[in-house]
């Protein structure tokens, strides 16, 4: 059973940067519907006991075509969403400390180009989809972007997602409208660097 994150924060946390109608439309009816669709197909695939990580990693071995879809896009959303959400914080660390600032500077030349770098990302992934940071498993970081809800396990990289930034407009059109820079710059307002540090630690190893 694929559980959605339950947000250690209110629906208004993330005020004014990401506002609380927008954070519970997109938490209590999006991610939910994305979750709910998502094990009923992990059910009918047989495959509702591996992880969301597994299970996208192994798309290929599906052959239904529609139920690959559904497993792609709903576990994607499912996924997507349970990092995006659990990235923010009511009172975030706004500097990369440790083995991820070192990492930052090396790879990026400091945390300002690397949010420059994912912006960047997200506001050239055209229509919807997520803008990432991700790392492969030697600590080496960098940027890219996906489609719709497809992320580092559903495209068959090696790469482990760490930052999830949701370019879709239901995450910022009820407050940004078409801003979508906007929306971006507020994100990294709210995001909590030591949650992205522990995530990279682990990943790491
Ligand atoms: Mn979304």
């Amino acid at each position: 059973m694929f559980e959605q994150i339950k947000l250690p924060y209110s629906y208004d946390a993330l005020e004014p940067y990401i506002d609380a109608l927008t954070v519970e439309t997109h938490h209590s009816k999006h991610h939910a519907t994305y979750t709910k669709a998502f094990n009923e197909a992990a059910e009918k695939a047989g495959m509702a006991d591996m992880t969301a990580e597994e299970l996208l990693s192994s798309l290929d071995k599906v052959s239904d075509p529609a139920l690959k879809k559904a497993l792609r896009n709903n576990g994607g959303g499912f996924f997507n969403h349970n990092l995006y959400f659990a990235n923010f914080s009511e009172n975030p660390a706004k500097e990369a400390t440790g083995s991820l600032k070192e990492s930052i500077d090396r790879d990026f030349g400091g945390l300002d180009a690397l949010k420059a770098a994912l912006k960047q990302a997200a506001l050239t992934q055209f229509g919807s989809g997520w803008a990432w940071l991700v790392t492969d498993k030697s600590g080496k970081l960098s940027v890219i972007q996906s489609a719709n809800q497809d992320n580092p396990y559903s495209d068959n990289t090696s790469l482990i997602p760490l930052i999830a930034l949701d370019v879709w407009e239901h995450a910022y059109y009820l407050k940004y409208k078409n801003l979508r820079g906007d929306y971006i710059d507020n994100f990294f307002e709210v995001l909590d660097w030591d949650k992205v540090k522990a995530l990279y630690e682990k990943s790491v190893g």
